[in-house]
């Protein structure tokens, strides 16, 4: 089982979309193991977008991600990093794939309402970065033999 990093930017947040990503998260059978609400500090928000630092759209990444509250959670299952990319959608809303989250709801590429993990190595740094450990819950659903087999 993987886990990832998934965050409701503060654009999913203001605009109330926040309990229906979660509701989709779960409908597809994902474990939520951690789940809070975060006022994001620069300095969070400069470590998160990090591998952006050199991009010319970094300082509008940071000021935009301080600005509001996100959503910050890590959902459990299998392939869940890939598969919650899937979820998410393309960068760009605009041209992101109807079903997927960002193509359902989104515009704009600097309102893009959700963010999730590229990789193993980037969710296990993000998961770090977001959560300490006694905030990750160890539990096991009822409903694990009816989604696995
Ligand atoms: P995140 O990281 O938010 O899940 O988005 P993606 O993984 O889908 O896309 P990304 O890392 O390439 O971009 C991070 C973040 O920057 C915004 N962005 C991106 C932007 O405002 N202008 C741009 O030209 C690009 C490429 C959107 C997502």
């Amino acid at each position: 089982m993987e886990r990832t990093f998934v965050m409701v930017k503060p654009d999913g947040v203001q605009r109330g979309l926040a309990g229906n990503v979660i509701a989709r998260f779960e409908a597809k059978g994902f474990k939520l193991v951690g789940l809070k609400l975060v006022s994001v500090s620069k300095e969070l928000a400069e470590e998160h977008y990090g591998v952006h630092k050199e991009r010319p759209f970094f300082g509008s990444l940071v000021s935009f991600i301080t600005s509001s509250p996100v959503v910050a959670m890590v959902w459990e299952g299998k392939n869940v990093i890939s598969a919650a990319r899937t979820l998410i959608g393309a960068t760009n809303p605009i041209e992101a794939a109807p079903g997927t989250i960002r193509g359902d709801f989104g515009m704009d590429i600097g309102r893009n309402l959700i963010h999730g993990s590229d990789g193993a190595d980037t969710a296990a740094s993000e998961i770090a970065l977001w959560f300490n450990e006694d905030e990750l819950a160890s539990w096991e659903p009822a409903t694990t033999s009816w989604l696995y087999e």
